[in-house]
């Protein structure tokens, strides 16, 4: 086999494998199994020790993956599976050679799966892609600059291009991008955080002055009571469970929140204890609560009415008097409003009994230190924002901001998604921070808001944004309405991708593409002064630095510090008072001047210096200071309202499978519920499966129900009966973002409602799964397993040699 032929085959999945049946557990054995075999199969052992062992340590690199923080004292082994994979999936070192090019059209490669794209391996050099031809080919990076350089220059308003960010960029990289987009003259700074926490920023922004979480990592282990909305950790942020496991052990209680049952909040057996590896497990959840879809703003609001109905029964005894009175307003509004809300309406949108409702009040009471954790479950819904409110209320009612052991904790997805917010990738930042940035660089920096993921999509569809430029993700997929997200980027002049490895967004361009290839996290990179280390801050503030420990996979790639630098160069040199050539050589250079620009960053060449870094200032965790106009946390009254959906319905969510980082898949199986071999599947409950005359197994199309004369659908995906909520379905992102309008967003965040989306079905006629027209997914018939490709020999290869 040639170094150019396909790394992996595309899985057809007439080989599905259903079980029907959640996992009653997370992680143990098949934990640690799982996370180190593909890694020593696909790297090797010196490569795998290289990372895996560096991966979460102070002298080594933060895991690419979660944004999970980490411990005080770690670990040999501080990583999870889904760690290890993100690893493996970067620092195998499998490129993509020259002549790729040249063979493969982007008309064929859009024929391809996520999938397969992200397996070709490595892109190692710039590849350019001229108007009107259907082939990138490699050019010299002098070149890829000048050419992004020269077509920025040419825009008539800075604003017709915008700069879009994913949330592993590292703390250096996003500030001197952002840095150079408003140089350039623009706000327009898109990024995954609008598709993702954004709701949850707005709504803690508003009612406590900070958009991040208010707890520490030993707060999991100190707290009561947590509860968890809308999360699944064992899948997407294993390493908390170990956090809710040491909850448990010190007398803690917790309270699990979702429509599906999923495994990490059942049991959790811990791969690193004798009795996690040999024995049950430690049991996660006393009382685990199946909400229909959206149904958390009311069970919310039915739970702080009670805390109220208990403090009348016990004036005195029951709310924090003495934190409402000197830190909080809005407590007679919202015991006014709360007294309106009646059972038989939060019984309607959650689908829960009362007694429920009731048992889960009296662990809220009957606990000193409270902790709420939420993620997408909670953020991607139309009342996303009020719904967070709702968390923060119940909260504030007894003080459970601001002490040990409490707080309010959205889980950030992203491994540095807030640390890139903290450096002012945000298309509208505050003005003490504008005013600093441009004092320190120079400049008059643009005053105008700039415009979020959804509205870039909007003004790419319109022709007013003409370039984009996206520094690492895979924007195209990742948003909603996948056929106007696709019409939007081929409507553009030009985008430019930077990116470690092939994605749709590279597929679907504007007339010029270019993607421009750079380093990993993993990955040592040495500049000019020597090697470099980079910084990022986790979901509970704690910022550390980075330092990459393997061999680079080609000699040719940039750091993404260097690339930035360089487009800088190549289109406002000179323009505003930056070093960018420094910058490239010493990141020290670009971390003097977030000291002197980000807020809490001060002296940051030394903090960050720290054995284990520092942690960010935050006002309502270490002071109960809360930054609203009035210094007051804010108690809110948000009318409650929740979806109903017509006849013959049911509201679908998106979410992650074990086997996927967003929008790359590593693989087919979806272990903790059950799925082998295959993606294109919806669960629905065995009682809406009979109710809407559907049968388990079979093949429906999935439409989506919107009045907008636009047909939304996925063809032949595969009923699987499952016990989700009653009227809720569940099927895989990013293949549903088919079916989410650009226009459904969450009120006030603007987030999309990916868990929210109104769908029928029809029996389908097609055999093979089809997104849409555009669309062919490849049939293989001699698939192969799933797994990470090597350079040149695949499992199937190398049966293949042994029976010659
Ligand atoms: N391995 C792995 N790790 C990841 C990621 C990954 O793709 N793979 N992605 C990263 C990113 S960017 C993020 S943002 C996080 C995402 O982490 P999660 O938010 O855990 O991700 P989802 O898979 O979207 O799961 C949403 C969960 O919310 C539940 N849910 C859906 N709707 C509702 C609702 O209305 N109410 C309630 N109470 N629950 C609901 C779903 O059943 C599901 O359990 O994970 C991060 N970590
Ligand atoms: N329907 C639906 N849609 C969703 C969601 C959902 O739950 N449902 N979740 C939303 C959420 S929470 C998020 S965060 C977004 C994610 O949106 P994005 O962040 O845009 O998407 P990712 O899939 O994380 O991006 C993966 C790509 O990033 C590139 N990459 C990886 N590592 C690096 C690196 O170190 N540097 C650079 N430059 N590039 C790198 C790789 O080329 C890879 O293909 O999707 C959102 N979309
Ligand atoms: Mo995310």
């Amino acid at each position: 086999m040639t170094r150019n032929e396909p790394r992996v085959k595309e899985v057809d999945e007439k080989d599905i494998e259903v079980s029907n049946k959640p996992k009653e557990w997370a992680a143990g054995i098949p934990g640690v199994y799982n996370s180190m075999k593909p890694a020593i199969e696909h790297m090797g052992v010196k490569r795998t020790l290289q990372t895996v062992l560096k991966m979460n340590h102070k002298d080594g690199f933060d895991c690419p993956s979660c944004a999970w923080p980490d411990p005080a004292k770690r670990k040999t082994f501080e990583f999870c599976e889904n760690g290890a994979k993100a690893v493996t999936w970067e620092a195998a070192p499998v490129t993509i050679s020259s002549d790729f090019w040249a063979e493969h059209s982007t008309t064929e490669l859009r024929e391809r799966s996520e999938y397969w794209l992200g397996m070709q391996g490595r892109l190692v050099e710039p590849v350019y892609k001229p108007a009107g031809e259907d082939h990138y080919r490699p050019v010299s990076w002098d070149e890829a600059f000048e050419i992004v350089g020269n077509k920025l220059k040419s825009l008539d308003s800075p604003d017709d291009a915008a700069f879009y960010t994913s949330g592993r960029t590292s703390n250096e990289a996003a500030f001197l991008y952002q840095l150079f987009a408003r140089g350039f003259g623009t706000n327009n700074l898109p990024d995954c955080s609008n598709m993702c926490h954004e709701s949850s920023g707005w709504a803690m922004g508003q009612t406590i002055g900070i958009g991040k979480a208010t707890v520490t990592f030993d707060d999991y282990a100190d707290a009561d009571l947590i509860i968890v909305m809308g999360q699944n950790p064992g899948t997407n942020h294993p390493r908390m469970l170990t956090e809710l496991e040491a909850c448990k052990e010190t007398g803690g209680q917790i309270v699990a929140v979702n429509p599906l049952p999923e495994a990490g909040l059942k049991r959790y057996k811990n791969p690193q204890k004798v009795k996690g590896v040999a024995g049950k497990g430690t049991e996660i959840a006393d009382q685990f609560l199946q909400i229909r879809l959206g149904g958390d703003m009311a069970l919310l609001q039915a739970v702080s009415k009670r805390v109220f109905e208990a403090e009348a029964k016990n004036p005195g005894t029951v709310l924090d008097h003495a934190f409402l009175e000197e830190h909080c307003e809005g407590l007679d509004e919202l015991r006014d409003y709360l007294m309106t809300v009646d059972d038989a309406t939060v019984v309607e949108a959650t689908g829960l009994k009362i007694e429920q409702i009731d048992e889960l009040a009296a662990r809220y009471l009957a606990a000193d230190k409270v902790i709420i954790t939420w993620a997408m479950g909670i953020t991607q819904q139309k009342k996303g924002v009020a719904t967070i409110k709702e968390i923060i209320n119940l909260l504030l009612l007894r003080g459970n901001i601001g002490k040990p052991g409490a707080g309010a904790s959205p889980i950030r997805g992203h491994s540095n998604v807030q640390g890139d917010r903290t450096m002012g990738i945000w298309e509208q930042m505050p003005q003490s921070f504008m005013d600093a940035l441009g004092k320190e660089f120079n400049f008059e920096p643009p005053q105008e808001h700039g415009v979020d993921a959804v509205e870039s999509i909007r003004r790419m569809r319109d022709g007013q944004v003409k370039v984009l430029v996206a520094l690492g993700g895979n924007l195209v997929s990742a948003i909603s309405d996948t056929q106007v997200a696709e019409k939007a980027f081929q409507n553009t002049d030009m985008t430019v991708q930077i990116s470690i490895k092939l994605n749709r967004s590279h597929l679907i361009t504007g007339e010029e593409a270019l993607i421009l290839p750079c380093k990993g996290r993993t990955e040592i990179d040495r500049q000019a002064t020597g090697e470099q280390f980079v910084s990022v801050e986790d979901t509970v503030c704690a910022v550390h630095p980075s330092w990459g420990s393997v061999e680079p996979v080609s000699d040719n790639l940039l750091s993404e510090p260097a690339i930035i630098s360089r487009l800088a160069r190549a289109t406002i040199d000179g323009r505003i008072d930056a070093d960018w050539e420094g910058f490239e050589k010493d990141y020290d250079l670009i971390r003097e001047h977030i000291a002197k620009v980000v807020e809490g960053c001060e002296d940051y060449n030394q903090k960050i210096r720290r054995k284990g870094g520092f942690i960010m200032a935050n006002g309502p965790r270490d002071s109960r200071t809360f930054n609203t106009p009035t210094g007051k946390a804010v108690l809110t009254v948000n009318d409650l309202e929740y979806l109903t959906r017509p006849e013959g319905t049911l509201i679908l969510q998106s979410l992650r499978s074990h086997d996927q980082w967003n929008t790359t898949i590593y693989g087919h199986n979806d272990r903790y519920r059950g799925i082998k071999k295959g993606r294109h599947v919806v669960f629905i409950n065995p009682e809406d499966i009979t109710d809407l005359g559907l049968e388990d197994g079979q093949n429906v199309d999935i439409h989506g129900v919107y009045d907008d004369g636009v047909q939304r659908v996925l063809r032949a995906f595969r009923v699987v009966s499952y016990p989700t909520a009653r009227g809720c379905a569940a099927a895989y992102y990013p293949e549903a973002n088919v079916l989410v309008p650009l226009d459904e967003v969450a009120e006030g965040s603007n987030t999309p409602t990916s868990k929210q989306i109104i769908v029928r079905f029809e029996k389908s006629t097609h055999t093979a799964p089809e997104a849409y027209d555009s669309v062919a997914t490849v049939q293989a018939s001699d698939a192969e397993p799933d797994g990470f490709p090597t350079n040149g020999t695949t499992p199937a290869k190398k049966a293949e040699a042994a029976n010659a």
